[in-house]
């Protein structure tokens, strides 16, 4: 490490310390601290609703931890050093984050809170969340919504100036969302408060991309193999690493063009392109490919099915639907994801993609899907074998009646409706009516009703690999 930590200030606020934050924001600063070594951007990292343990630990080896990407020549480890304290609400009491958040040196809160933790739905915050609800009748703050208005209330009160919120979750437009969410609830209590966050902060799109599968015990065997020691903070992830930032800042702008992040005018097209050809393909994988009982990723690759499945998604399903970008091959573009998935040493599991599929399909599958409705007047095949899927993995049973786990905070609710109905075809029209994402336009749409129900119908019938193949056939008659 060649900059000096210890002239590191608390400017940078990260909430979410789980493995994506460790490999993608922290790691692009940390490059960018290491080519603009004069940089006084020290983060503070949080976590809101998992255990305190990740920060103890993380407190215990002074912040420092590793980062090791894995390709077939084996492991590399980087380690990052630009984190120079924890907060735990749990530890150090709910006064702790808002209270950092109005410090005068702050200057960015980042987030990598998961899909759901915006708390939010089509239409803005969901003030029908029960934490929401509590927090809104007087609980102390504990989503990341109400932990951000807190701090911004006292911020103000202190009459410092405004802050960069930066969403880094999978979310289109995740700057927009988090800047309606954290209005919604200001709003809700303190309309003052709402009219000066708007005017003095800002919340920048971004399109963040590196595969970061969740730690398992041999990977923490493989960690200690490459390092000759235990480091409990330590992820392993792929090389690869892209951040493309909306270039709209409050204040100072932390060196990330020098950690390697691209900041450009308009990030939805990057969004887009990334939601649908990354994400979109990795939800297709991971639900048709846990529903046959493949465990991670490489492994559906290197099913001739699957692999034809994708290329055909990547080219025909999701890149039609995509607006040109200068300097992009869409093409190249999804060989080089291909590439990315068939790597062998990450073990990326395809029921941790599974996992959270409501909070998934909207930006994933259904924008796509309603281009194709709009454009062409169908129904893509292979996005209806994705629904089809997520149908199936609700009512908890795949190829060979083998159990399916669904775990999405929409899931009980799903489940309770569609598990017990008799047959898949009983169970279609109530699950296209009662799961939001769909829309007063997709619900009722006969032509997705009748493609997913013959997905269904297949998928049951066949299995899923002897239904990716007769699909690939018919597409290519
Ligand atoms: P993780 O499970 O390791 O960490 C999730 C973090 O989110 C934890 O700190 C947890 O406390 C926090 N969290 C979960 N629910 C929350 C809620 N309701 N409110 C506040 N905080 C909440 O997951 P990981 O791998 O760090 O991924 C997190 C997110 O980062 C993803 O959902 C995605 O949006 C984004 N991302 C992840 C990538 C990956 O490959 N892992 C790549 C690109 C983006
Ligand atoms: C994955 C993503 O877990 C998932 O849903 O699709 O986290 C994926 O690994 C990243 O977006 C890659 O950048």
């Amino acid at each position: 490490m060649t900059y000096d930590r210890s002239k590191l200030r608390p400017r940078w606020l990260h909430i979410g310390f789980g493995a994506f934050a460790r490999a993608h924001p922290l790691c692009v600063l940390h490059r960018g601290l290491l080519n603009d070594p004069t940089g006084d951007w020290g983060v503070i990292v949080a976590r809101l609703n998992s255990g305190r343990d990740a920060l103890d630990q993380l407190d215990h080896a002074r912040g420092i931890y590793h980062v090791l990407a894995a390709d077939a020549d084996g492991l590399h480890a980087e380690q990052v050093g630009c984190v120079i304290g924890t907060r735990h609400p749990d530890r150090d009491g709910a006064d702790a984050l808002p209270m950092l958040i109005a410090s005068p040196e702050l200057a960015v809160i980042s987030l990598t809170i998961t899909e759901k933790g915006y708390c939010s739905g089509p239409d803005g915050l969901d003030f029908d969340n029960p934490a929401i609800r509590a927090e809104l009748a007087g609980a102390p703050p504990r989503t990341a919504i109400s932990v951000l208005v807190a701090g911004l209330a006292r911020r103000r009160a202190a009459s410092h100036a405004g802050l960069t919120l930066l969403a880094c979750d999978n979310l289109s437009g995740n700057g927009t969302k988090l800047a309606r969410a954290v209005d919604d609830f200001a709003r809700a209590t303190d309309p003052q408060l709402a009219d000066w966050i708007a005017g003095a902060c800002r919340f920048p799109c971004s399109m963040v991309d590196r595969i970061v599968p969740a730690m398992t015990s041999p990977d923490r065997d493989r960690v200690r193999g490459t390092l000759g020691q235990d480091d409990p903070s330590a992820v392993i992830c792929e090389p690869f690493l892209q951040w493309v930032i909306e270039d709209s800042f409050a204040a100072d702008r932390p060196p990330l063009a020098e950690g390697g992040a691209l900041l450009v005018a308009d990030v939805e097209p990057y969004e887009d392109m990334k939601l649908r050809m990354l994400n979109g393909a990795h939800s297709l994988l991971a639900l048709l490919g846990g529903q046959a009982g493949l465990a991670t990723v490489d492994a559906c690759m290197a099913d001739p099915h699957f692999a034809a499945a994708v290329a055909h998604f990547h080219a025909q399903e999701a890149a039609p639907t995509l607006p040109p970008l200068p300097g992009i091959d869409l093409a190249r573009y999804g060989e080089d994801l291909r590439a990315r998935f068939r790597n062998p040493a990450l073990k990326h599991r395809t029921a941790q993609i599974a996992s959270d599929t409501s909070q998934k399909l909207p930006q994933r599958i259904l924008a796509p899907l309603r281009w194709h409705l709009a454009q062409r007047g169908t129904v893509p095949p292979l996005m209806a074998l994705v629904l089809a899927s997520w149908l199936i993995w609700l009512r908890g049973y795949g190829d060979d009646g083998c159990a399916l786990e669904v775990n999405d905070p929409r899931a009980e609710t799903l489940r309770a409706r569609i598990s017990t109905l008799p047959s898949d075809a009983d169970a279609l029209p109530v699950f296209l009516a009662g799961y939001d994402g769909f829309g007063p336009d997709l619900a009722p749409d006969q032509r997705l009703h009748s493609a997913v129900q013959d997905a269904l119908a297949r998928l049951r019938a066949h299995g899923v690999r002897n239904t990716l193949a007769a699909t690939m056939s018919e597409v290519a008659s």
